[in-house]
């Protein structure tokens, strides 16, 4: 009801509606209008109230509300139904939030998404630095038809469609991926990506989808550590707020779209994406995973996700994982 109320005064904006035309439209009585008001108004919609012309829309909160960031597109898998969309002022970390849903049978395509996140996580134990109502923290249900060992993919999936998103809002950025997960604006990173996955053996129970973007953190909201090597669309946009509503709505179309593509014609075209908007081929890399550090040069991506890396002699490995560090050339 709240959410259909909102979206009569949306359609009414900047217009008034009133409490009775309201109460007609949707077939129930004006006290339970005017509760509807009151609960919006608490979530931070600035609605102006006149006892003559009715109700009208001033103000909609910059908060990742489901209304505001479900898309205005026909979704086929993610990100429609405001209903799986859902949203907290503050979650540990919203891959768990998420998980806990995905365990209790929550279907495909439930979001979990936070304006803060008190124990972000990065991969390997590492953590992702979540201010308040500043970036996009948020996780998404998958549910493919896969084996355990074809889900690598998703990583790259979830890059590629977000390399997409930060294009069609600031077209102009030069964001590139460092494999397999980052998203690098000036060798800095703007968004991180973690895969987890619940699986026993050869069957694969779900997949949470978990994406950081850091957008509009001033300087002072990274901790000094990351200062150097972390940025947000705000420092990389002139000093300009991105709406993070407008960005979420994008990024859980392209998801979306990305994830149809993937079901029907398989990973080709992610992986030829992958490459074209990739920063780490043809450069000398060192890669660091449980069993050492390697260095060479990074050859090409393989069809499973994996990083192909030659080292002295011509000797080519696979990684499945790792931390990639770029190696400066002599030219910068
Ligand atoms: P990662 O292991 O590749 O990167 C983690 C590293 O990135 C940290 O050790 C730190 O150096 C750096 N870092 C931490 N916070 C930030 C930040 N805000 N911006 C840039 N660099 C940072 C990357 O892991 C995967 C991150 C996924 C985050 C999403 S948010 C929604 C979901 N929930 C959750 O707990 N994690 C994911």
């Amino acid at each position: 009801m709240r959410h259909k109320i909102l979206e009569l005064l949306r359609q009414k904006r900047p217009s008034y509606i009133s409490g009775e035309e309201m109460a007609n439209l949707l077939a129930v009585s004006r006290t339970s209008v005017w509760k509807n008001i009151q609960s919006l108004q608490l979530a931070g919609y600035e609605i102006e109230g006149s006892t003559r012309l009715g109700y009208r829309l001033l103000n909609i909160p910059d908060f990742l509300y489901p209304a505001e960031i479900a898309g205005n597109f026909h979704a086929k898998r993610v990100g429609s139904n405001p209903e799986l969309i859902h949203h907290y002022h503050q979650v540990e970390s919203t891959n768990t939030t998420l998980k806990n849903l995905a365990d209790k049978d929550a279907p495909e395509g439930t979001i979990v998404v936070a304006e803060e996140q008190t124990v972000g996580r990065g991969r390997q134990g590492r953590s992702w630095s979540s201010p308040f109502g500043t970036g996009i923290w948020l996780s998404i249900l998958l549910r493919p038809p896969l084996s355990p060992q074809e889900t690598p993919v998703f990583t790259l999936l979830a890059a590629t469609a977000a390399v997409r998103s930060l294009k069609r809002i600031l077209p102009d950025l030069q964001v590139g991926i460092k494999w397999p997960n980052d998203l690098l604006i000036n060798n800095r990173k703007v968004c991180g990506i973690l895969t987890e996955l619940k699986a026993e053996a050869e069957i694969l129970h779900y997949l949470v989808l978990g994406i950081g973007i850091n957008v509009n953190l001033r300087e002072k909201d990274f901790p000094p550590n990351l200062r150097k090597i972390a940025t947000s669309l705000y420092l990389e946009n002139g000093g300009n707020n991105v709406s993070r509503q407008k960005l979420t709505s994008v990024l859980l179309h392209e998801l979306d779209n990305s994830y149809a593509d993937f079901l029907s014609c398989g990973p080709r075209s992610i992986l030829a994406e992958w490459k074209k908007e990739n920063i780490t081929l043809g450069k000398n890399v060192v890669i660091k995973n449980m069993r050492g550090t390697f260095e060479g040069k990074a050859v090409d991506l393989n069809e499973d996700g994996s990083l192909i890396v030659e080292g002295e002699k011509g000797i080519r490995k696979h990684f499945h994982a790792g931390e990639v560090t770029i190696v400066p050339t002599n030219g910068g």
